[in-house]
């Protein structure tokens, strides 16, 4: 133990977990006069057994940053804010809520939530009740630049949007990554802790891992590299299925026994032989026919998707495809294969029960999109600000949240933001998109608050669950997003509970009754929950089963079972029939969109994909000094030498990337990880007007200024936004 690690005098040490990202990676915290001086990785935690990335051990830093947002706020008339107390704001809130809701209805109001409200399942689930209750169609969500499409291909396949399919890493031979770079982003929509190490094991049992990626990236490198062209997903993967099918190597017994519909998706690969999408992808048809006899023929093989390949135009397809891969090749549900994925607590059932499960059962006023969890495309958010008419959008509460940054045309939505009558911000710091907010209300930090991971960990080889105590009380005056939720829905009539969605969900539970509704908490639902879930003790029922008794006693977490549960389908498939339904008319009309030709706009030659770095996440990670230190911590484009060479451009240089939406600046550097044609350039930069001295002072720039807002450049099936393969040129700027 070095010098450090030592507890100080009148310190304690409190186990916890990260909730910044996917594997919750579990800490040690050392708390001294309520504050947290140090963060390590906690030793003792069955699966990420000492180890934590740079940004989990740097947390204190944000939870206790000068810049943080301690009190409520309130704007001035020069712009400007004023601190003041939760009464005030809550009463002038709920005021001027009721008033715009009496006026124009309440569905003027609207809701946008971010990734980390995802990682605290009282703030989900209140933040969810609220808008479900509202009756608005203006949900917005982070879900459409990120999961959306694979979760409506779930629900063209498996009729559920809830399912997550995930590749068995401890038992498979084969593992095609396509648009993933666990290396950095440490595994989404995959609870895998220690990812690295899961790879590597594969590999060190003869296993192979091919990366499909356009730039060779970190995962790329320590594996085998396919690039690809961005955006072309789709054309290589109907190849790979065209092989599969035409050199007989599909599993047809599988096929028969688990699917349906499968001449369709036959029928469409026969058009695409990989002698015929190699100009489009870039992928040398043998290389395509190679790796498609080598994943077929693995005892045991999975294909995992994950940014890369559902933020395309054929962002749906793609996802779906994925999946399609494994079960033609009889590896859909079975060990080493793709499994299907079992939340602690049951989770598909709870969204039926309390209506958050719906695909398509409205259609957004602007774009006419499907709902996807009764959400839109969040880059609608400024269309609908600006267009009059019924049910425009007036009144916004952004939580956990900066759209300014994370989504399309950010320019336009900055634009927009302060027409509206009403934004309320819920967050750590005045970022881009709350600066223009009325009220900003201080949320808390995951050290401040007890969590349950229960919307997190269902995609699991290793199926998992631990519980969190607070390690530190609010800071300041934050308080906890649920109760700021609740406590809005109080003051105007908003019914959380009283036949609400959230009473849906407890009544059954014994936990709410009609008479004494108000009282729910998000505690005694989630330790209900858990135990009815699948590794629950049913109240007793099952011995040797979870509780929160159980939960308590272990702090460390614990492992549920050696292994994930196969043999599923029959359970979890919501088709009538139990088959996967590989002849849904929605995907088959997602699938005839693919065409032959890929359009190449000789405008904007080139096609610019995101980029995540390990020290940096997404917007609100650039105010931590230890994680800014260096000259690393530079934004900067990735272009090829060839292309820098065209544009004149020099590495470390300053570069002017243009679309047809936008234009931005930010540095050079020439690296042929990135094929020709192709730029990678990370996006969450570029800040400016927020309260985080440290990130403004970052420089780079928002690369989402370039993306479309047009509602033609949004995936059709699930809203999806284009946000890998955005066309673009280049130009030097002259340096002063
Ligand atoms: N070009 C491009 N754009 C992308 C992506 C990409 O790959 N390329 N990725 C997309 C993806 S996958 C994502 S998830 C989005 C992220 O998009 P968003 O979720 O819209 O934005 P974040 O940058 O995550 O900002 C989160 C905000 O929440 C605040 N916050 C952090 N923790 C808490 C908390 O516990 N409580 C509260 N109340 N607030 C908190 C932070 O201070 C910050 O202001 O970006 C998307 N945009
Ligand atoms: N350090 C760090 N970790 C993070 C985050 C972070 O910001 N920083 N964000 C977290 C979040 S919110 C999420 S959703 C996850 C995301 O997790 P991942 O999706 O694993 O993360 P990315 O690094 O964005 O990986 C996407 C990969 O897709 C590639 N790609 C881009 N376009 C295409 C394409 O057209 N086809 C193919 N085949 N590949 C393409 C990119 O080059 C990139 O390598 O990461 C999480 N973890
Ligand atoms: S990888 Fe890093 S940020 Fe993600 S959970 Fe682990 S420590 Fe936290
Ligand atoms: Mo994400």
């Amino acid at each position: 133990m070095s010098r450090t690690q030592l507890p100080l005098v009148g310190a304690t040490e409190k186990i916890t977990f990260c909730r910044i990202c996917e594997p919750l990676c579990g800490l040690v915290a050392t708390v001294e006069d309520g504050r947290v001086t140090q963060l390590r990785p906690d030793p003792d935690h069955p699966l990420s057994r000492g180890q934590a990335c740079p940004k989990g051990i740097a947390f204190h830093e944000i939870a206790h940053d000068p810049d943080r947002v301690l009190h409520p706020l309130r704007r001035r008339p020069d712009g400007t804010f004023e601190q003041v107390s939760w009464e005030i704001a809550m009463s002038e809130i709920s005021a001027r809520l009721r008033t715009i809701m009496r006026t124009h209805g309440r569905r003027s109001v609207g809701m946008y939530y971010g990734n980390p409200s995802a990682f605290s399942y009282s703030h989900a689930l209140w933040m969810l009740g609220f808008g479900l209750a509202l009756g608005t169609k203006h949900i917005y969500s982070v879900g459409s630049q990120d999961t959306n499409a694979r979760l409506v291909a779930s629900r063209l396949l498996y009729g559920s949007l809830m399912l997550l399919p995930f590749p068995d890493l401890p038992r498979t031979d084969f593992l095609l990554i396509v648009g993933a770079n666990p290396l950095v982003s440490h595994g989404s929509a995959l609870f895998a802790p220690r990812i690295k190490d899961q790879l590597r094991d594969l590999r060190t049992r003869g296993g192979r891992i091919v990366v499909v990626d356009p730039r060779r990236t970190e995962t790329a490198k320590a594996h085998e590299h396919v690039a690809v062209r961005p955006d072309t997903d789709a054309w290589l993967l109907l190849s790979l299925l065209h092989v599969i099918f035409e050199e007989g190597l599909a599993d047809e017994a599988a096929i028969a026994r688990q699917s349906k519909g499968v001449e369709s998706i036959r029928r469409m690969a026969a058009r695409f032989s990989p002698e015929g999408t190699e100009d489009v992808t870039g992928v040398p048809a043998g290389t395509v026919r190679q790796l498609a006899r080598d994943f077929a023929t693995a005892p045991r093989a999975t294909a995992y998707g994950r940014t890369g390949a559902s933020l395309g135009t054929h962002a749906t397809v793609v996802s779906a495809l994925i999946d399609v891969l494994a079960l033609v090749t009889g590896n859909l549900d079975r060990a080493g294969g793709t499994l299907f994925s079992q939340s602690p607590i049951p989770v598909d059932e709870i969204a039926q029960v309390a209506g958050f499960a719906s695909y398509d059962n409205n259609r957004s006023r602007i774009g006419d999109f499907p709902d996807v969890l009764n959400a839109y495309p969040a880059t609608n958010m400024a269309a609908e600000i600006t267009t009059p008419g019924d049910e425009q959008l007036r009144a916004l509460f952004v939580t956990a949240g900066n759209p300014v940054q994370s989504v399309p045309d950010g320019a336009a939505l900055d634009a927009a933001l302060p027409r509206l009558d009403l934004l309320v911000g819920i967050d750590l710091y005045v970022n881009d998109t709350n600066r223009h907010a009325d009220y900003l209300l201080p949320g808390t930090t995951w050290l401040e608050r007890e969590d349950f991971p229960i919307g997190m960990n269902g995609a699991a080889p290793l199926p998992f669950l631990q519980m969190t105590e607070a390690v530190i009380p609010p800071q300041g005056e934050a308080r906890p997003e649920w109760e700021i939720f609740d406590e809005i829905a109080r003051h105007t009539g908003v019914a959380l509970f009283t036949g609400g969605p959230l009473r849906r969900l407890a009544g059954p539970l014994g936990l709410a009754t009609r008479f004494s509704p108000i009282s729910l908490r998000p505690r005694p639902l989630v330790e209900a929950l858990i135990r009815i879930g699948p590794y629950g003790d049913r109240f007793g029922l099952r011995r040797g089963g979870i509780s929160a008794r159980v939960l308590r006693e272990n702090p460390h977490g614990i492992v549920l079972a050696d292994s994930a549960p196969v043999g599923l389908q029959k359970a979890v498939v919501r088709h009538r029939d139990g088959l996967v339904r590989l002849d849904e008319p929605t995907l088959l009309k997602a699938l005839a969109r693919v065409d032959l030709t890929h359009p190449v706009d000789p405008d904007y030659p080139l096609r610019m994909i995101g980029l995540r770095e390990i020290r940096s996440h997404n917007s609100w990670m650039h105010n931590a000094p230890s994680l800014m230190k260096g000259r690393a911590r530079v934004h900067a484009a990735r272009i090829n030498p060839a292309d820098a060479e065209a544009a004149g451009l020099v590495d470390g240089g300053r570069v002017a990337i243009t679309s047809k939406t936008g234009r931005i600046e930010t540095r050079v550097l020439v690296t042929d990880e990135v094929g020709e044609g192709t730029i990678a350039v990370p996006h969450g930069w570029g800040h400016g007007g927020g309260g985080w001295r440290r990130a403004n002072a970052a420089g780079g720039a928002n690369s989402n200024l370039l993306a479309s807002a047009a509602p033609s450049d949004i995936e059709p099936i699930a809203g999806m936004t284009l946000l890998n393969g955005v066309p673009v040129r280049l130009e030097a700027v002259d340096q002063v």
